[in-house]
């Protein structure tokens, strides 16, 4: 039997690959916001997870990261960033603070300081205010390198930064010109 953390963690990657990703494999509707009715996440979940309206406000509650958010009236939910199918999260452009934070694995680096940092399968690059965040994010990939991007400086070119409702920033994409090393300092 899983424990409940387990439980919950389990329950949190379902909704992340159905609200993000692929609502396809449970032929769940999302609407053009990325909003899912709970009840119907339910019962589509049903055959794969067993969800409750409680152990998903559960979830949303207890998320590290406020991966989730629940309509006002309780009826819905969304995942607040990270998607790779189109969605509008209608997003608000915001000035970013003078610098942000990028963190990657090191074997990705020779990429990323040619090409730059891109989107890949998401809708933007995630950025991070403060640098503990990015060491976490890194470390998923491998052993962690930091960048610190100059977002003052892409912001004064025009680049659009925009944060989600749990804080991510998020840019289309940061040239090299942009990064440096922050464990190089
Ligand atoms: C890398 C998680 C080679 C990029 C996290 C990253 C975050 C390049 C990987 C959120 C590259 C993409 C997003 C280039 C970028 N060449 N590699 N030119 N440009 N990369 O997971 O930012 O738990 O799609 O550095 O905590 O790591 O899902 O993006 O390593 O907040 O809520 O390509 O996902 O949040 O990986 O993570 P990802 P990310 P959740």
């Amino acid at each position: 039997m899983s424990n409940p953390k387990t439980e919950l963690k389990n329950i949190s990657k379902f909704l992340s690959y159905v609200l993000r990703h692929c609502p396809e494999d449970i032929d769940l509707d999302l609407d053009s916001e990325g909003w899912a009715c709970i009840s119907e996440l339910i019962s589509k979940a049903q055959p794969k997870i067993q969800l409750t309206q409680s152990l998903i406000v559960e979830v949303v509650s207890t998320s590290d990261k406020q991966r989730f958010k629940i309509s006002d009236d309780g009826l819905k939910i969304r995942a607040n960033q990270g998607h790779s199918i189109k969605v509008d999260l209608n997003l608000t452009l915001q000035e970013p603070p003078a610098a942000l934070y990028h963190g990657t694995a090191t074997r990705f680096l020779d990429s990323i300081l040619d090409k730059g940092l891109i989107s890949g399968k998401r809708h933007h690059v995630h950025l991070s205010t403060d640098i503990a965040t990015a060491i976490a994010v890194g470390q998923r990939y491998g052993k962690p390198t930091i960048l610190k991007v100059n977002s003052a400086s892409m912001f004064k070119q025009g680049y659009k930064f925009y944060i989600s409702d749990n804080n991510v920033w998020l840019v289309d994409n940061v040239p090299p010109k942009y990064l440096s090393l922050e464990n190089k300092k």
